[in-house]
């Protein structure tokens, strides 16, 4: 007895501790990312995002991103995907928006200031691919109103019928037509009222809680709006309704506000039978209100479908799918990294770049199977001439050593050239990788664009 629960006690121990050296969040460190808007495709989950500029003290933000996943852990950078510059008339604030995909063409919902009279409006843009290229079919906003037209969910019912929600600090939304670029009826204003969004004292201007960023959700026929609500800092809030259109019945606040961040903001999706739940804070190294990073949490209803609240975490460690290691991997594709960015460029697309000595990449749970592999090969390349390296080791950054690499001095980030090695000893089953990148200057060591192990 005594026996069994030492051993129990040693394993929880272990549990704990094997999730705390994984911390996942914030899911994607390659540059600063807000505004999380998920987005299941083809049995994949991408979540587009606003895109804080390094070093910003206030909402510097030029264009939108997407990373997606196949197993919540290992995360692939796509890059920039769309920016105000691909609209005539935008000028600045690349804002909160949501992608949407219908019949095969991805709508994009983005909010900008107009040039026209200097206001918010919210424009639309069309891709046939989640990445893009997107272009603005209207060459005008969709919906240009007033100030404060900002932060557009969109949602399509089992009927067809979308509807886009936006604004701060009123509420407002509209019925699309089916083709997502035109609505019909008028914009309407959501009723600020205690019973839909919570009492708020002494601020006219903001009756209720709801601060700005809606999400429109739906689980068993209720609709769910979760909302950031204040004063500052924002929590998150939801309300809930038997339709799409309201009435909104306050459910509570959902997450309290914390993190290094003033502001928040939610994007709620199902994906392989759980529901996520996206958010951002300021955690990441240099993070601050106007340098965010997004985060992910497995969102848990109550059985009346009511949510309680929940606390910032760690994130999510358990890989829901394996990673085939035997395939074209891209550099970009991140578990966790340190000191490492993203860039693109249309020679190579999207890679990353080693800011500093020691920098790292881990990508999660690959699968080598029995056969095991006995070569390893990544299109790497630097600037610097001497000894930069780069060390895959197993498990831990102080694992192993697989095998490492001599990076060519290839001259400039849009040249690559492919290195192949053979591995220090054979690779079989479930590892962890780590790619350490080593080397003497200064700052941008060595940049790396994909890997491949071959049996
Ligand atoms: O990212 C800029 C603004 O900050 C968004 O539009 C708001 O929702 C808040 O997150």
């Amino acid at each position: 007895m005594k026996k069994n629960i030492i051993k129990f006690i040693l394993s929880s121990l272990l549990i704990y501790n094997a999730e705390t050296l994984t911390a996942q969040n914030p899911v994607f460190q390659t540059a600063y990312t807000a505004d999380p808007a998920p987005m299941v495709y083809n049995d994949r989950l991408y979540v587009y995002t606003s895109h804080d500029e390094d070093d910003s003290t206030w909402f510097t933000m030029n264009n939108w991103k997407v990373f997606s996943t196949n197993d919540m852990v290992n995360w692939t950078d796509h890059g920039v995907i769309l920016s105000y510059n691909d609209f005539d008339w935008a000028k600045r604030d690349a804002w909160a928006a949501q992608c949407i995909e219908r019949n095969g063409k991805f709508f994009m919902y983005v909010p900008m200031i107009s040039k026209t009279n200097n206001k918010g409006a919210i424009g639309v843009a069309v891709a046939d691919s989640p990445f893009g290229p997107f272009h603005d079919p209207l060459g005008k906003p969709l919906v240009q109103s007033e100030w404060g037209d900002i932060d557009p969910t969109v949602f399509i019912d089992d009927d067809g019928q979308a509807h886009l929600y936006w604004g701060n600090p009123k509420l407002k939304y509209v019925k699309l037509n089916e083709d997502m670029i035109s609505y019909s009826g008028d914009i309407v204003e959501v009723p600020m009222t205690e019973e839909s969004f919570g009492k708020r004292e002494g601020n006219p201007e903001r009756p209720t809680k709801y601060e700005e960023g809606p999400w429109l959700y739906k689980r068993k026929n209720l609709y769910y709006l979760f909302w950031p609500g204040g004063p500052l800092p924002e929590f998150i809030g939801y309300s809930t309704s038997k339709s799409p259109q309201g009435p909104w019945k306050y459910g509570g606040i959902i997450m309290p506000a914390e993190g290094k961040s003033f502001t928040n903001h939610p994007g709620v999706i199902d994906f392989r039978g759980k529901t996520y739940f996206f958010y951002h804070n300021g955690a990441l190294p240099g993070g601050s209100g106007f340098t965010r990073s997004v985060s992910v949490e497995e969102l848990n209803f109550n059985k009346d479908g009511s949510i309680s609240p929940f606390k910032m975490t760690n994130g999510i460690s358990r890989a829901i799918a394996a990673v085939n290691p035997y395939a074209f991997n891209q550099a970009e594709m991140i578990s966790w990294s340190e000191n490492v960015k993203s860039y693109q460029n249309k020679t190579t697309g999207v890679f990353i770049k080693a800011k500093k000595n020691g920098a790292y990449i881990t990508v999660k749970n690959i699968d080598f199977g029995k056969e095991g592999a006995t070569t390893f090969s990544a299109k790497v390349g630097t600037t610097h001439n001497g000894n930069v390296t780069m060390e895959i080791r197993s498990d831990s950054l102080d694992g192993p050593l697989v095998g490492s690499i001599k990076v060519p001095l290839t001259g400039g980030d849009d040249r690559f050239e492919t290195v192949k090695i053979n591995l220090l000893n054979k690779m079989t089953g479930i590892h962890d990788l780590y790619f350490v990148c080593n080397g003497k200057a200064e700052k941008d060591i060595m940049f790396f664009d994909y890997w491949m192990f071959s049996k």
